[in-house]
């Protein structure tokens, strides 16, 4: 190009000095396809586990959860794991009560480690083991407690950068340290956790139905049984047997901004790279593997988490000797609402 002439400086000034750009100046930003600026990470369960311990006398439960958030080094210190989730690492020691709040941000639970304790969800008190997966929808109250003798670990998942990015961040603290129990425990399960078989009497129009999943409890015996039963079968050559858990009025996502999946990649199972839009996070739940992401090699195992933002080529493979299981979260909904979804293979 040519030295810019004075009426073009001059010009350019003008505009800039009064919040105006020429779109010949930005439209590098138009890229042909996406260019996160979060990073493939992977936290070590070595690490994790450090920190989950230390975190247990260096940090008291308050006003605030004992909940280590995931920041992605790409993110400049945002409160983000991706554009659009953040993932954390919760501890609650016996006998600890995180108080009652509820916020727009919708979040999951996936147990790591430790069982008995609750999270109470809008009046219902749900007990939390080791692989079960838990919904606190978008402004339902939420407490949790330990009543038990044992520390519990767990994996929280919200859509925190996705809310915050459309100005929609609602927060409030609860009067009471935990709210009023109006139902029975691991009632929803009850009602909603059998598949195919729905109660009659609750059913409500589609109009009046919430956007979340009635079913707050997901509880890895049957979620390990549906993997398992499943084992024979070819699966996905991108994702293995996968499975997500669905809401069990629609089939459609637990919640209308994330979507939840469990997938099984066996002993020996090589899976076919491929991208996406929209980001994860990845938790193993059970044995070791490796993804190969945008040509970077994640070796991981039982606890590690892994942030894959979107349109990264990612294959997982696992040559061990053991089945290895991979919990996810992903933004894939809103990606698909809004039609956006897109995917690449070879
Ligand atoms: O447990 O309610 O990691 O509100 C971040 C925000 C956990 C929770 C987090 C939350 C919670
Ligand atoms: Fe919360």
């Amino acid at each position: 190009m040519n030295a810019p002439t004075k009426t073009e400086d001059q010009f350019h000034q003008l505009i800039h000095q009064n919040h105006m750009w020429g779109l010949w100046e930005i439209a590098s930003q138009m890229t042909p396809h996406p260019r996160p600026e979060a990073i493939a990470h992977q936290w070590k369960w070595s690490l994790l586990r450090e920190v989950v311990k230390q975190s247990a006398t260096a940090v008291p439960v308050g006003d605030e959860r004992r909940a280590m958030q995931l920041f992605n080094p790409g993110l400049n210190g945002q409160w983000a794991t991706t554009n659009t989730l953040i993932a954390a690492v919760q501890v609650l020691l016996p006998g600890e009560i995180a108080r009652a709040h509820r916020h727009s941000p919708a979040a999951i639970r996936f147990i790591i480690e430790g069982g008995g304790a609750y999270t109470a969800v809008e009046g219902e008190k749900v007990l939390m083991y080791p692989g079960d997966f838990v919904l606190t929808p978008s402004w339902q109250w939420h407490d949790h407690g330990n009543e038990t003798k044992e520390t519990i670990v767990w994996m929280d998942g919200l859509d925190v950068p996705l809310t915050k990015a459309l100005n929609a961040i609602f927060f409030e603290m609860g009067k009471e340290q935990r709210a009023q129990e109006t139902k029975p425990v691991n009632g929803s399960k009850a009602l909603y956790g059998h598949g195919t078989l729905a109660p009659t009497w609750t059913k409500m129009r589609e109009s009046e139905r919430p956007r979340f999943s009635p079913l707050m409890l997901y509880s890895w015996e049957q979620t390990a049984e549906a993997l398992h039963g499943l084992r024979s079968h070819d699966g996905s050559p991108y994702e293995g047997i996968c499975l997500e858990y669905t809401n069990p009025q629609t089939g459609g996502p637990v919640m209308p901004t994330m979507s939840c999946r469990v997938q099984m990649i066996r002993k020996g199972e090589k899976l076919k790279p491929r991208r996406v839009t929209g980001s994860s996070v990845f938790h193993v739940v059970q044995g070791k593997g490796r993804s190969v992401i945008e040509g970077k090699t994640f070796d991981w195992e039982k606890g590690d988490i892994i942030a894959l933002p979107s349109w990264a080529q990612h294959a997982h493979s696992n040559a061990g000797s053991e089945d290895a299981i991979l919990f996810s979260i992903s933004d894939r909904p809103v990606l698909e609402t809004l039609g956006f979804y897109r995917e690449q293979t070879e």
